[in-house]
Parts: structure tokens; sequence; C-alpha cells
């Protein structure tokens, strides 16, 4: 059984968004120093295994930056 999650990252720029969710998704060596801001936003799997089940996580990393405003306002919408 496969269980589905989403999960949307949102706040203030340079809080450190992008490393969780990539440490996260690719362990350790997912996380970068030098400081690149997210363009609009970013879409990131991880496969949990959790004793015979998984969960599929779909991360959306959005960019707090104020001119990505809108593009963040969208991610967050419920579906
Ligand atoms: N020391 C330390 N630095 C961190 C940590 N998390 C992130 N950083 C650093 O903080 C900076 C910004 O991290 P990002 O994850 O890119 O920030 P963000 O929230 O995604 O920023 P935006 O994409 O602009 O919204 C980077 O240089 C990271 O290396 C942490 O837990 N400890
Ligand atoms: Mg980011």
């Amino acid at each position: 059984m496969v269980i589905r999650s989403r999960v949307v990252f949102v706040g203030d720029a340079t809080v450190g968004k992008s490393a969780l969710a990539k440490t996260f998704c690719q362990g350790p060596s997912g996380f970068s120093k030098s400081y690149v801001m997210t363009q609009g936003c970013e879409v990131l799997d991880k496969l949990w295994k959790l004793n015979n089940r998984q969960i599929d996580f779909q991360i959306i990393d959005t960019s707090g930056q104020t001119i990505f405003r809108d593009i963040t306002a969208e991610m967050v919408k419920p579906t």
C-alpha cells in the first residue's frame, strides 16, 4: 500500500526551506552551503518506507522572495 502525501514548504526567503527539502529527499549530500534562491517553486519526490508501508511524499518547495508571491499563493491553494 502506498500513501500519497503532498507537503508545501512556505516561509520567508533564506530561512532554509530548500535546504530542508533537499536534505530530506537526497540525504546530507543535498545540503548546499551556498544560497541559490528558489525561482517560483520546485517539486521534489521522496519515497519513504515505514514498516510494510510506503509513503510517497511530493514536496512543493516555494520561493520566499516577494517577486514570486503570486506563484506561492497558487501552490498553497487546496486542490
Ligand atoms: N547553518 C545553517 N545554514 C542553513 C541551514 N539551513 C539553510 N541554511 C543556509 O541558509 C541559506 C538559505 O537556505 P535556503 O534553503 O536556500 O533558503 P530558502 O528558504 O529556500 O530561500 P528561498 O528559496 O529564497 O525562499 C543557504 O546558504 C543554506 O546553506 C541550517 O540549518 N543551518
Ligand atoms: Mg528555496
